[in-house]
C-alpha cells in the first residue's frame, strides 16, 4: 500500500540538454505509448504535435523510477493535458484507447508500412495512400514510380526492417576503417549515432570521418566509396557534396536538421558473422549476406567537435540543444558551427566539451544523450 506522503516526488529540468538520459529507462510503458503518437503526428505531418509528445515523452525516460501515481508528475516540464491524459489513462487502466486505437488504424498501418521502404517518407506514404495502396503488394502491382533509393528500399526491404546489432555495427566499423586509411591514410572514422550512445541495436550505422590536417580530408568520399564498391560492399549509394561555406551560410539555420557535409547514404552488403573471411567453394544452400543501412559523413577538422556533436543524437536530444542554445543563449548552433548573435561571431570549439562550456551547459557524455 502506497502512502501518499511516501510517494518519490520527481523534479527536472525543462530543457533535455540539461539532463541525464541514460538507456536505464524505468517508464517504458509510458514512453512507448507516448513515442507512437508522436510518430503517428510526425507521419501525420503534424510536427508540432510530434515534438511535444517527444518532450513528454523524454521527460519520463529521465525519471529516476517507474510513475505510480499522476500525483508524482506535479511541477514536471513538458507534459501537456493530451500526454497526461495518455499517461492517466496507462496508469488507471494498463492501456490508452487512444493509443491501442492508432496502433490498430488501417492508416498508421499502411504509413509505417510504406515508410518502412527506405527512401519513403510521410508525404509519398501518404500519397500512395489516396491512391489505395496499403500495403507492399499493392506498391508492387500499381506500377507506381520508384525512384533509386525506393527500388534498393523495396529490394531489401525484410533486412532493413530489422535492428543491426552491435556485432554487425563492429564488423562494418572494420570494414570502413579499412577502406578510409587505405584511401587516405591518418584519416579517423568515428562510429556516432545511436551505438555512440552505448544502445546495443539501431535502424543504421552512422559514422563521421575526418582527418587532422584541414583540408586532407576534401575529395575524400568519392575515394572511400569508389574503394567499397570496388569490394563489392555496397547494394546501393549516394553521395552528396559538401556544400557548406560559412562567409556565404552565415549562422547555419537553427532548426534545420539538414546540414551540408559530404555524405553517403547507403546500404551495405554485409557477410553473415559465420561466413566472414570464408572462401567460396560450392554454391551457398542459403543467402550469405544481409543489407545493412550505413550513414558516412565527412567533417573537416576544424567542424568536427559540431559534427560529432551534431550526430550522435538523440534527435530530441539535438532539438533541444539547438532550442537552448537559441531561446537562452542567443546563439545558433549547427553541425557546422556556434554562432554567437550578442558577439556577432563564432565560437571555436575542438572537442564537445567546449561547446557544452560554450552553451553554458554542464557536459553530457554521450551514454546520458539518450532522450
Ligand atoms: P538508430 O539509428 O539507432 O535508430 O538511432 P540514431 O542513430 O539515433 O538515429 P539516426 O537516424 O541514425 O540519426 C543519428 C543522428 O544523425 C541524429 O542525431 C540525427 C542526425 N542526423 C540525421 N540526418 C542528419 C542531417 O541531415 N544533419 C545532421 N546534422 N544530423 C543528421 O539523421
Ligand atoms: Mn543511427
Ligand atoms: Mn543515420
Amino acid at each position: 500500500q502506497i502512502n501518499e506522503a511516501e510517494v518519490v516526488l520527481f523534479s527536472v529540468p525543462s530543457y533535455a540538454c540539461q539532463r541525464r538520459t541514460t538507456l536505464d529507462n524505468h517508464n517504458v510503458t509510458l514512453t512507448d505509448a507516448l513515442s507512437l503518437l508522436a510518430e503517428n503526428a510526425e507521419l501525420s505531418d503534424e510536427d508540432g504535435r510530434g515534438v511535444a509528445f517527444r518532450r513528454a515523452a523524454a521527460v519520463l525516460k529521465a525519471l529516476p523510477a517507474p510513475v505510480t501515481a499522476m500525483s508524482q508528475l506535479t511541477g514536471l516540464p513538458c507534459l501537456g493535458d493530451h500526454s497526461l491524459r495518455v499517461i492517466k489513462d496507462i496508469l488507471e487502466n494498463e492501456a490508452s484507447d487512444e493509443v491501442e486505437s492508432t496502433k490498430q488504424s488501417d492508416r498508421f498501418k499502411a504509413l509505417k508500412v510504406l515508410t518502412g521502404i527506405f527512401g519513403v517518407g510521410s508525404k509519398t506514404a501518404d500519397r500512395w495512400i489516396r491512391d489505395g495502396i496499403h500495403n507492399l503488394h499493392q506498391l508492387q502491382e500499381s506500377g507506381a514510380t520508384l525512384n533509386r533509393a525506393q527500388q534498393a528500399g523495396l529490394e531489401h526491404y525484410d533486412d532493413l526492417n530489422q535492428q543491426v546489432t552491435k556485432a554487425e555495427a563492429d564488423a562494418i566499423t572494420e570494414i570502413v576503417q579499412e577502406a578510409v586509411v587505405s584511401v587516405l591514410p591518418g584519416a579517423q572514422v568515428v562510429l556516432t549515432g545511436g551505438f555512440r550512445r552505448g544502445k546495443q541495436t539501431g535502424h543504421d550505422v552512422d559514422f563521421l570521418i575526418t582527418h587532422p590536417e584541414e583540408g586532407r580530408e576534401v575529395g575524400l568520399m568519392p575515394k572511400v566509396v569508389f574503394w567499397l564498391e570496388s569490394q563489392g560492399f555496397l547494394l546501393y549509394q549516394k553521395t552528396t557534396r559538401n556544400s557548406y561555406l560559412e562567409v556565404k551560410d552565415g549562422p547555419g539555420r537553427p532548426s534545420s536538421n539538414m546540414d551540408r557535409f559530404e555524405r553517403c547514404l547507403s546500404i551495405f552488403k554485409l557477410a553473415k558473422k559465420e561466413e566472414r573471411g570464408i572462401k567460396l567453394t560450392n554454391p551457398p544452400a542459403h543467402r550469405r549476406w544481409r543489407a545493412v543501412r550505413v550513414d558516412l559523413v565527412v567533417s573537416p577538422i576544424s567542424q568536427f567537435a559540431f559534427a560529432l556533436l551534431g550526430w550522435t543524437g538523440s534527435k530530441l536530444f539535438e532539438r533541444e540543444l539547438r532550442r537552448w542554445a537559441g531561446h537562452e543563449k542567443a546563439m545558433s548552433l549547427s553541425s557546422h558551427a556556434l554562432y554567437d548573435n550578442k558577439q556577432s561571431r563564432y565560437l571555436r570549439a575542438a572537442s564537445e566539451e567546449e561547446i557544452f562550456a560554450h552553451l553554458g551547459l554542464e557536459y553530457i557524455p554521450p551514454s546520458e544523450r539518450n532522450a
